[in-house]
């Protein structure tokens, strides 16, 4: 460990904590990343924490033969919400593998040609929504909207549930009562004891109460009303294992529905918001994806499934906003075994590491001296493989990889999609992009004006 720099000052008790920002900790571990390497360390109070982002060691940790995702930080200050729920469990907990085989099949290919008329209906009520603000002479608040839309789509398609988003002028309760209990699992991390948090902490169990009300009376009514369509919620009350016959215990159930109605939308609204931002700063790069658009589209009102992967360029503007600011920013790898990372530096079983992936997806020696540069030609399928395995990595890696993967690209290509055709993007040039940090990542204040094209659906 010594041998990992760290930062120059170190207080008594508070360790490197001097000039830290309390709301923006990844934003405050780029800068640390920036000067004192692919590897370092920081103590916060009383625990030492290895920080990575250097493609070498990246690439290693992604070996799951001797590394698994460690529940930690962030992710362990989320129990209190989903305890064993599939995004929070532990390696070894039971109901990971259950809940995992369970749900599996909820993302195959059929599946997912399911969800897309649905998909489709949530983006048209967007679209009626901005067509309405449009003509009010108004702005659009880009991130309140896209958590309007991906929190409908995810309710509509997994749970046949509908929150009203876009009938409300302020966000859903559920989503307040979200942001509060990601919050305070951030603000967690940037105190010595949870003790001198608490009022958050009354306020963050009130939290806690309403989404599991919320979620319990959406189950209630599934359970009264018989099976819907079968979807995600069906199979997490129906399916019993194949081998052991095994159901998701209510108390199981109850967590599941909280990790995927929050799991399943606040990550794909940020993406969304990035790419919606950097598109509305890139006239030409829009103007490409764009004419892609109406080739592959045509005027189609309602693009059919397969008609969304077409989109090859959309996507590549998709991967590169997810380069730059991947909504999830880091992850924390474990060692299964007493092992060297990258054949340098001793861990011991069970010792962990954070993994920068914001700042993975930013090193020169990967991608190049214009790194910070918004460029999607980086996503040619050329360029991809001249670059090393494990190096964009914002959906995690190995066997706790994000479940919803396919999910999230088919839905922001299909709605990126659906705008691009109708709207051209006004950005105020007077905005400069700030981040907020919840856990995920937001862009914060962004508005665009819009313009509805002439002749288009
Ligand atoms: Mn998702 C795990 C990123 C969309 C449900 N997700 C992960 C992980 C990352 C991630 C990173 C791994 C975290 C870790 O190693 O600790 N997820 C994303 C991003 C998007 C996203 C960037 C959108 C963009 N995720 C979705 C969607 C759903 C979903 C959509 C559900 C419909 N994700 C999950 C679940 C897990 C997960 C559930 C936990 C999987 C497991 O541990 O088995």
């Amino acid at each position: 460990l010594r041998r990992i720099p760290r930062p120059p000052y170190r207080l008594p008790l508070l360790g490197d904590v001097l000039g830290a920002s309390r709301t923006k900790p990844l934003q405050d571990s780029l800068r640390h990343a920036r000067r004192l390497g692919p590897i370092f360390r920081r103590r916060v109070f009383n625990r030492e924490i290895v920080f990575l982002w250097g493609a070498a060691l990246a690439a290693d940790m992604a070996d799951e033969s001797r590394f698994a995702k460690h529940v930690g930080l962030g992710v362990a200050n989320l129990r209190p919400v989903v305890g064993d729920g599939l995004f929070t469990a532990y390696n070894h907990e039971p109901n990971w593998q259950l809940a995992h085989d369970v749900l599996a099949p909820g993302f195959s290919r059929e599946a997912m040609a399911g969800y897309h008329p649905m998909m489709l209906n949530v983006a048209d009520r967007l679209m009626d929504h901005w067509d309405r603000e449009m003509a009010a002479g108004r702005t659009v608040d880009v991130p309140g909207d896209m958590t309007k839309l991906t929190l409908e789509t995810i309710a509509r398609t997994g749970f046949g549930h509908d929150f009203g988003s876009f009938e409300r002028s302020r966000p859903h309760p559920f989503v307040t009562a979200m942001v509060g209990t990601l919050t305070y699992a951030q603000r967690l991390n940037a105190v010595p004891s949870p003790l001198l948090l608490r009022q958050a902490a009354r306020r963050n169990a009130t939290d806690i109460a309403y989404l599991n009300h919320t979620v319990d009376d959406l189950v209630r009514a599934r359970t009264a009303g018989g099976p819907g369509d079968g979807d995600l919620l069906d199979r997490m009350l129906q399916t019993a294992h194949p081998e052991t016959g095994e159901l998701l215990s209510p108390e199981n159930v109850r967590r599941q529905v909280i990790t995927f109605l929050v799991a399943g939308h606040e990550t794909t609204s940020g993406a969304l918001s990035f790419a919606l931002h950097y598109l509305s700063r890139h006239p030409e790069i829009a103007a490409r994806a764009r004419a892609e658009v109406d080739q592959v589209w045509g005027d189609t009102a309602m693009p059919g499934y397969d008609q969304v992967a077409k989109l090859r360029y959309l996507r590549r503007v998709l991967d590169e906003s997810q380069r730059l600011w991947p909504t999830v920013p880091a992850f924390t790898r474990e060692a299964r075994e007493d092992t060297l990372l990258a054949g340098e530096h001793p861990m011991r079983r069970g010792a962990w590491a954070l993994v920068l992936t914001a700042m993975l997806h930013r090193d020169p020696e990967v991608w190049g001296p214009d790194a910070e540069r918004f460029d999607p030609d980086r996503f040619e399928p050329k360029a991809v493989r001249s670059r090393p395995a494990h190096t964009f990595k914002p959906f995690g890696t190995g066997a706790r990889a994000c479940i919803g993967r396919q999910f999230a690209l088919h839905e922001a290509t299909l709605v990126l999609g659906l705008l691009l055709r109708r709207y051209e993007f006004r950005s105020d040039p007077a905005y400069r992009l700030r981040v907020t940090e919840r856990l995920t990542m937001m862009p914060e204040g962004l508005r665009l004006g819009l313009e509805r094209r002439v002749g288009t659906v």
